[in-house]
C-alpha cells in the first residue's frame, strides 16, 4: 500500500464514526482531503461541518458541504483529522499544516476525536517530528529563548502566516518524555496562542491505514 492508499484508507474508514444529523467537526491536511472527498457522499445526511481551515473550508464548499460556525452549533459530536506524530497513548504532535489552533479549538469542542493517519506517523516517544507553536508575531524572539531554555532547537517557519494571523515556530531536538507537562509548560510563556502538542486531550479514536488501532 502507498502512503496516499494508506491515508485514503484511514480517511473513508472514520465515516463509520459519522452518524446522519451530525456536525462534523473537520481537520486539515491531505489525510483529511480525503475525508472530505469522502463526506461529499453523505453531505445531504449531515447537518454541516465546522472547519479548522481556511483550506478545508474550500475544499469542502467545493463539494457542496455546508460549513458553520462553532459559535452556532451546541456539541460537535466527531471531530476527524489527521497528525504528524502519535505515540501509543493516542497522543500527538499536530501543526504540520500550520492549523493547530483552530484544530485544537474543534477538538476540545468534540466528543469523539477520531485521528486518521498512515503507519509512519506511529511513533513510541513524541519529538521526531518538528514541534509545531503558534506565536503572535511581536513575540517570536521572546519564545524562541524560552524554549532553547528548555532545550529546544527553534526555527521560525519564515513566510508562513496562519489563518489567524500569526507565526509559527518548530521546535526541533525535543525528546518529548512528558508531553502534558511540556504542553502546559508552552502554554504558560506569554506569546505562545497554541501548541501542537494534543497530550491533554488526546485522540479517542486512531485509525491507521484503515485499521481502527
Ligand atoms: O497540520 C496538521 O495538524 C495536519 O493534520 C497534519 O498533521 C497531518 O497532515 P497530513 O494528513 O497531510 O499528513
Amino acid at each position: 500500500l502507498s502512503k496516499d492508499d494508506e491515508k485514503r484508507l484511514s480517511a473513508e474508514a472514520a465515516m463509520q464514526y459519522v452518524k446522519d444529523g451530525d456536525v462534523v467537526g473537520v481537520g486539515t491536511g491531505s489525510t483529511v482531503a480525503f475525508f472530505i472527498d469522502a463526506l461529499a457522499a453523505r453531505r445531504h445526511d449531515i447537518a454541516g461541518a465546522v472547519s479548522s481551515s481556511e483550506q478545508s473550508t474550500e475544499r469542502l464548499r467545493a463539494h457542496g458541504i455546508h460549513v458553520m460556525d462553532l459559535n452556532a452549533v451546541g456539541t460537535v459530536p466527531v471531530y476527524v483529522d489527521g497528525a504528524d506524530e502519535c505515540d501509543p497513548h493516542n497522543r500527538l504532535i499536530k501543526g504540520g499544516g500550520a492549523a493547530l489552533t483552530r484544530e485544537k479549538i474543534i477538538a476540545e469542542a468534540a466528543e469523539r476525536f477520531v485521528c486518521v493517519i498512515d503507519a509512519a506517523k506511529q511513533v513510541d516517544v513524541l519529538g521526531r517530528f518538528p514541534l509545531p507553536i503558534e506565536v503572535i508575531p511581536m513575540a517570536r524572539s521572546l519564545v524562541g529563548r524560552a524554549i532553547v531554555r528548555l532545550g529546544g532547537q527553534p526555527a521560525w517557519r519564515e513566510g508562513v502566516v496562519t489563518d489567524n494571523g500569526n507565526w509559527i515556530i518548530d521546535v526541533h531536538n525535543l525528546r518529548i518524555a512528558d508531553p502534558v507537562d511540556l504542553e502546559n509548560r508552552l502554554n504558560q510563556i506569554p506569546g505562545v496562542v497554541s501548541v501542537g502538542l494534543f497530550a491533554r486531550r488526546p485522540a479517542d479514536v486512531v485509525i491507521v491505514a484503515g485499521k481502527t488501532r
